[in-house]
């Protein structure tokens, strides 16, 4: 494989943000919010922002790039089919759940739903990455499809999930800011105390992470080689 260290210098990279990315978003909830809980108030709204980074960030973005890990390449295509639906399966549950949690909240306290920018682009990329995992699973991975139809779908199936991954990262960075507007009164944001600079920070991780992530799936030489029989 051309540039294979450089391939597991960004993979190794792009899994420590990851990691990262959960570890500050789980410090953020449990060291200064509510920790987790499912009650209708504030640690139930927690499930959001460690669901929507574990799953919607983390195990999205390994799922974009599993067909260019290079061991992977001796496996069946279809294994790896698999795996790729599988977590974005996993990605998908993870974020309604996440959802729920803020409805649930919003509901018990009150609080509007759908007003926020980040409320109207966020529902968008989760009913978006829905309906991808459905076209996805009818058209590639049922044997139904003629490979005519797979090849015209492909460049917008790899169109669309990269695009509704970026829109998950910006969608992500907006949370974090409107949640830090809200939360922080006493110290103010504006006066950057330690919980600002943890999340504002954490917002940095989930965009160097998505970064790297696009990157790996982009670079045509590394993408998996064709076969004779997929
Ligand atoms: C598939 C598959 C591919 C593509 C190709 C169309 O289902 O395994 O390699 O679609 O057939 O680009």
């Amino acid at each position: 494989m051309e540039g294979y260290r450089l391939f597991l210098v960004l993979l190794v990279s792009a899994l420590l943000f990851g990691f990262l990315s959960v570890l500050f978003a789980l410090v953020w909830v449990f060291h200064y919010r509510e920790g987790l809980g499912w009650d209708g108030g504030s640690a139930e709204f927690n499930w959001h922002p460690v669901l929507i980074t574990t799953g919607f960030i983390f195990i999205q973005g390994i799922a974009i790039i599993v067909y260019r890990l290079p061991w992977t390449w001796k496996c069946s295509k279809l294994l790896i089919k698999f795996i790729h639906a599988g977590l974005n399966t996993i990605a998908m549950i993870l974020a309604i759940v996440s959802l729920v949690a803020v409805f649930d909240f919003h509901n018990a306290k009150n609080i509007p739903n759908m007003y926020s920018l980040h409320s109207w682009i966020g529902l968008t990329a989760v009913i978006f990455y829905s309906l991808q995992l459905v076209l996805g699973f009818a058209v590639f991975l049922l044997p139904f499809a003629p490979a005519s139809l797979r090849a015209s779908l492909m460049p917008i199936h790899i169109y669309s999930g990269l695009l509704i991954f970026a829109t998950v990262i910006a969608t992500a960075l907006m949370g974090f800011t409107e949640k830090l507007i809200f939360a922080l009164k006493n110290p103010a944001y504006s006066t950057s105390p330690p919980e600002a600079i943890l999340v504002n920070t954490l917002g940095f991780l989930v965009l160097i992470f998505g970064a790297l992530i696009l990157w790996m799936a982009t670079r045509p030489h590394w993408k998996r080689p064709p076969e004779q029989n997929s």
